[in-house]
């Protein structure tokens, strides 16, 4: 299985976050991924891929210019005018409830960086270091090089050859599932998932996103929620962060109702219970809807041990859940998304492929 991975990825190393109320390590750190790296390396059937660089476009065709923009230059702009230089974390956040008569809204003019640190940022997990954009571009040209690796790969097979597909990992970081067009947030900058969608849509293809990060994706789902291509699936620990989103009521709306579906596990869920339900959405909704290819957000944070996640999988049932996602038989990439208890990151990330190419 080829696996995409870059060390400039490793860059971006915030030194703390806050956590209810607590000041802490940074826990989105580079190890998570030389963990998973060298835990995959000692298998020996994974090679290791360096990315190429496919520039801003297919960024773009997600992200607001004003945003990447922003990204690009906010940490430069931050310390001329003497923020921290260990990196941006917002004073004040644009919140729905201010300004909330729409002739003040119309006067807001942004332009100091401490004003935009709070208009491109919705909480306190996603400082800007001087190191962050070089990662995050990186981790999105990783996504974005294993999609064209898997295009390739369909187009020049047979059907026959494509079912015994081991499937592609784009082993990357930062993550992305909580970024939407405009926003960080939940450690993520650059919605990876949505850029490989949206390269696959370019070509006319249909695409399933299966979530099973602990946390729900409110950055995917709001990206395409009017869409009906792709379905995004999302099982995710509820309620928890990102605390405003993932009810199962929240379908998609216009041409994209009934292309959004949520599903909230309570903390008690245990492999079983996970199984059953992952089983029951790839029957009732991902099959029928006959798609060309499967990306999915894999977090392990789902895993009983985590230190931010709350559901029960155990390491073998990472193998399990790797096992059935193989069942809908699409063309696979895996985009590495959340995972937080390092003792165990490598080994569960390897079984979900293991148990994938089993
Ligand atoms: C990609 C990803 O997994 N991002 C997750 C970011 C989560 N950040 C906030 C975590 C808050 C955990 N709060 C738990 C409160 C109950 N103990
Ligand atoms: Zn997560």
């Amino acid at each position: 299985m080829k696996v995409f991975y870059s060390e400039v990825c490793l860059k971006h190393a915030p030194k703390h976050e806050i956590i209810s109320g607590n000041l802490i390590d940074y826990l989105e750190s580079p190890s998570r991924l030389i963990i998973i790296k060298e835990y995959l390396n000692s298998l020996s059937n994974f090679d290791f891929v360096s990315p190429n660089d496919y520039g801003l476009d297919p960024i773009l065709s997600v992200h607001s210019k004003d945003y990447v923009e922003y990204l690009q230059t906010a940490y430069e702009e931050w310390v001329k005018n003497g923020g921290n230089k260990n990196g941006i974390l917002p004073e004040a956040f644009l919140h729905h409830n201010i300004s909330s008569s729409s002739s003040i809204k119309r006067k807001v003019k942004v332009t100091s960086p401490f004003a935009k640190a709070g208009l491109y940022c919705s909480d306190l997990s996603c400082c800007i270091t001087k190191d962050t954009w070089e990662s995050v571009y990186e981790s999105a040209q990783v996504v974005i090089s294993a999609t064209m690796e898997l295009k390739r790969f369909v187009e020049e097979s047979s059907s026959e050859e494509i079912n015994h597909f081991p499937g592609i990992f784009a082993l990357c970081r930062p993550p992305g599932h909580h970024a939407n067009s405009i926003l960080s947030s939940g450690y993520c900058f650059l919605n990876n998932v949505a850029i490989s969608t949206n390269v696959l849509k370019k070509d006319n293809n249909k695409v399933v996103i299966l979530d099973i990060d602990y946390h729900h994706g409110n950055g995917t789902q709001e990206i395409f929620y009017l869409n009906s291509n792709p379905l995004y699936v999302s099982l995710h620990g509820s309620p928890d962060y990102p605390w405003f989103t993932g009810d199962e009521s929240e379908r998609g709306e216009g041409e994209g109702e009934g292309f959004n579906i949520n599903i909230p596990l309570s903390r008690d869920t245990d492999d079983d219970e996970y199984l059953k339900a992952l089983k029951k959405v790839i029957n009732e909704n991902i099959i029928p809807y006959n798609a060309d290819y499967l990306i999915v957000s894999l977090g392990v944070d789902t895993y009983k041990e985590d230190i931010i996640g709350a559901l029960q999988i155990t390491t073998e049932g990472y193998k399990r859940i790797g096992e059935m996602i193989k069942s809908i038989n699409l063309p696979t990439l895996f985009v590495m998304e959340g995972g937080y208890h390092l003792e165990t990151i490598g080994i569960n990330v390897g079984n979900v492929l293991l148990g994938f190419n089993t």
